[in-house]
């Protein structure tokens, strides 16, 4: 929003209307103090050409390292990696535990690969996970963009440790991500009903304003954990910038990672290791380990990813690490 008054000022201070740009230049004031202006003229002083970056205030706590392990888009013609059955996510979800990952995002595929969010199989991949691993599981309530509502929150009683709540509607690709307002309360009544703390996916910077609204109207509550997610075709673009003020929008009591698309995983997972965010990596947001190269399956992105780690100065969290700082209870 200030952003928006400071341009408009800019915009409004060559126009002959002066009371016009007079209410432009208070709104910029009262929004930004950091916006100062002569009192007969409306020339802004320049724009600071980067927000402070906030990884000088962040200790460097443990590495969250989210495994998604298969999303509802990534297909078997793609990589032969992506695994689709119940025994398949679950195996996959073992195997990045090992690599570092503390929590896996997981959605739903029938046998053939075509995603579902039905409860069932739900069941049967959160049981296949349990008997494997003690990582954090959270579901996928955005499922794929032909879903409806109903479908997308289908198993949400089987009580996950966590799932996703995508506060708007964003292009994805040549399709529409459709998340109006009535639909994200909903889901986030949902997962109150059934005491799962979500974690709040932002694909562009108003879904940050709209989660606001829900924490005040009572839909959240704080502390919240946001997965920035960068690089969709039709979402915000995957630049450090985009970091700053992403990073600068959410509650301090907020924790956040960061999913960065196709070739923007690895720039983007370096920019959070630096800052003290975490990370999201995985088949459901990329393929390849290096230019040309598949990954041979999430895992071996989640270790790359936990390799890393120790340069920038972070432990890998385990997930009773992790669970201690998204402040979940882990029963
Ligand atoms: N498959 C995308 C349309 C989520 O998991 O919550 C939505 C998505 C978000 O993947
Ligand atoms: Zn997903």
């Amino acid at each position: 929003m200030w952003r928006l008054s400071a341009i408009a000022t800019r915009g409004v201070s060559s126009l002959p209307c002066r009371s016009t740009a007079h209410t432009f230049r208070t709104v910029a004031l009262d929004a930004r103090p950091g916006y100062r202006f002569a009192s007969d003229d409306f020339t802004p002083e320049p724009v600071p050409p980067r927000l402070p970056r906030p990884d000088e205030a962040v200790s460097r706590s443990p590495l969250i390292i989210t495994a998604a392990v298969n999303g509802a888009e990534t297909r078997r013609e793609q990589t032969p990696y992506v695994p689709y059955t119940p025994d398949e996510i679950a195996e996959e979800t073992r195997r990045c535990r090992e690599a570092g990952a503390s929590i896996v995002h997981v959605h739903g595929r029938r046998p053939d690969g075509t995603p579902t969010q039905d409860r069932t199989t739900f069941r049967r991949i959160l049981e296949a996970i349990r008997t494997r691993t003690d990582i954090i599981v959270q579901f996928s309530t955005g499922g794929s963009v032909d879903m409806d509502l109903d479908e997308r929150i289908d198993a949400l009683d089987l009580q996950p440790d966590m799932a996703t709540l995508t506060t708007g509607t964003v292009n994805f690709g040549e399709d529409v991500f459709l998340n109006t307002l009535p639909m994200i309360r909903e889901i986030a009544d949902h997962l109150d009903t059934y005491d799962i703390p979500p974690e709040i996916e932002i694909f562009d910077t108003g879904m940050i304003d709209t989660t606001m609204r829900l924490l005040e109207d009572g839909h959240l509550e704080h502390p919240l954990h946001f997965d920035f997610v960068l690089g969709v075709p039709g979402g915000m673009g995957a630049r450090p910038e985009a970091l700053d003020f992403l990073t600068s929008l959410v509650p301090d009591s907020s924790t956040w990672s960061v999913a960065g698309v196709g070739p923007h995983e690895w720039p983007m997972a370096r920019e959070a290791l630096e800052r003290g965010g975490h990370v999201r990596v995985g088949l459901e947001d990329n393929i390849y380990l290096e230019k040309g190269v598949l990954a041979r399956g999430s895992w071996e992105l989640v270790e790359t990813v936990a390799d890393e780690a120790d340069t920038f100065d972070r432990s890998v969290a385990t997930p009773e690490e992790a669970a201690e700082l998204l402040e979940l209870d882990k029963s």
